[in-house]
């Protein structure tokens, strides 16, 4: 099957999924505690993951899968197909908001980025593309974004990570345009591909940078660890991703709170 053709399979099986989600009554999804009281996993995580990976072995036998939930969350390996599933970005939206929340799914080739999907199911905005195809929102191409400066923009960081100033983030936040916490990386990874943000900090699992890193990479948006290191696709890790203007800009206020605390 070449690109065009993978493409169009998976956003199929995403809009399936989609529905699948839209159609749940909230009052009977099965909500459970993971590791803590915030965070959760439901019925449909799990149905979402499975029917994904159904038609993933279906159309490629020998795929490896990252995904969040029952046993495939760690990979010894990336060689060959990789594909990088979120089933649920946001389950704590889709639980209390039933709106905010993503599916994501990545391609990577022997570790490299291939193909990037995230789907905002209550909104039906598909946000997909790759490497050398551009950057999409269902049939509409989206523009590359200006390297706008941190002082020029919004900046997307986790609840944690603000609450607890880690990082220095408070200072971050002060001198961007305004902190917005969305509680899901997949809107925080659309508000920075439309341009609307110009950075994003937070503590993410391989499968919620997955399919965004993919999509930030093509429209030349920097993204690493939080000392600029190169994600680990392991376990859940500090993550930067921004303008390239702003991801020096905030790398050096974090670098600057790193010495302080020596
Ligand atoms: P999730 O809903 O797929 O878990 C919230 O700040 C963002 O961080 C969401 O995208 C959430 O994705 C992600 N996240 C990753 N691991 C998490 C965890 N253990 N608890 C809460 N949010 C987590
Ligand atoms: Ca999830």
């Amino acid at each position: 099957m070449n690109k065009q053709e993978l493409i169009h399979q998976i956003k199929i099986w995403l809009k399936e999924a989609a529905e699948k989600i839209r159609a749940v009554q909230i009052k009977t999804l099965k909500v459970d505690q993971k590791t803590n009281r915030k965070d959760l996993v439901t019925n449909m995580d799990r149905e979402v993951q499975a029917f994904l990976i159904e038609k993933i072995q279906a159309y490629n036998p020998e795929a490896k899968i990252l995904a969040e939930e029952e046993g495939y969350s760690e990979l010894e390996s990336f060689e060959g197909q990789v594909f990088v599933i979120d089933p649920i970005d946001g389950t704590m939206n889709f639980v209390l908001e039933q709106e905010n929340f993503c599916i994501m799914l990545g391609v990577y080739q022997d570790g490299v980025g291939q193909l990037g999907f995230i789907y905002d199911v209550m909104k039906e905005a598909l946000y997909w593309g790759g490497k050398d195809l551009g950057v999409y929102m269902n049939d509409h191409p989206l523009t590359k974004p200006e390297d706008l400066r941190l002082k020029d923009g919004l900046i997307g960081l986790n609840g944690y990570l603000f609450s607890h100033n880690r990082w220095n983030v408070r200072t971050i936040g002060e001198q961007s345009m305004g902190v917005r916490i969305y509680g899901c990386a997949g809107l925080e990874m659309i508000a920075l591909l439309k341009g609307k943000h110009i950075g994003y900090i937070a503590n993410l699992s391989p499968w919620d940078y997955g399919a965004g890193n993919v999509l930030l990479a093509e429209f030349g948006m920097k993204y690493s660890g939080i000392s600029g290191e190169k994600l680990k696709f392991r376990g859940r890790e500090y993550y930067i991703a921004a303008t390239p203007q702003a991801y020096d800009e905030i790398r050096a206020l974090i670098a600057a709170a790193d010495s302080l605390n020596k």
